[in-house]
C-alpha cells in the first residue's frame, strides 16, 4: 500500500505517458510541442478536458517552469473554447497532488470542467 505521506515515483507506463507515446488513443482537443489536451474518459460534466505537459512530472512540485507556463497557456485556450462551445462562463480548473488528495494518474494533469461548484457533485 502506498504511504500517503510518501511521494509516488514517475512510472513510464502510466496511462498518460502511454497517450503521449501514442500507444493508447485519446480524444485529442489540442496539442503543441509542450502540452496535450484531451477529453476525460470519466467526465464530471459535459466537456471535461485534461491538460498534460510533455514532461515526466508526477505532480506540481516536479513541473518545470517552461512546462508550467505551457500548461497554463493551453488551459487558457481550452477554457475559451469550452465557453464558446457550451455557451457558459463557469469552468472549474482543478489539479490534485498525491494520492491523499485523490490523484489517481501520476502524470501531472489539470482538469478543466465546464460547471459550477454547486453543480459539480450532482453529475
Ligand atoms: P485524478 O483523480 O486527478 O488523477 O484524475 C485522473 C483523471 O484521468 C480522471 O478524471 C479520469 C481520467 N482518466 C483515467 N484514465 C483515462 C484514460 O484512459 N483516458 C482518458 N481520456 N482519461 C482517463
Amino acid at each position: 500500500m502506498t504511504e500517503v505521506n510518501q511521494k509516488t515515483a514517475y512510472d513510464d507506463n502510466n496511462i498518460f505517458a502511454k497517450m503521449l507515446d501514442g500507444d493508447i488513443p485519446c480524444h485529442k482537443v489540442y496539442e503543441d510541442d509542450k502540452t496535450l489536451a484531451f477529453m476525460d474518459i470519466m467526465p464530471q460534466a459535459e466537456g471535461h478536458v485534461l491538460v498534460i505537459p510533455k514532461q515526466k512530472a508526477v505532480d506540481l512540485v516536479d513541473l518545470e517552469p517552461e512546462y508550467a507556463a505551457a500548461v497554463l497557456m493551453t488551459s487558457k485556450k481550452v477554457v475559451q473554447a469550452q465557453r464558446q462551445v457550451f455557451e457558459r462562463e463557469g469552468v472549474i480548473q482543478m489539479q490534485l497532488n498525491g494520492s491523499q488528495a485523490g490523484q489517481t494518474v501520476f502524470h501531472y494533469h489539470v482538469h478543466l470542467i465546464p460547471s459550477s461548484i454547486h453543480e459539480l457533485g450532482r453529475h
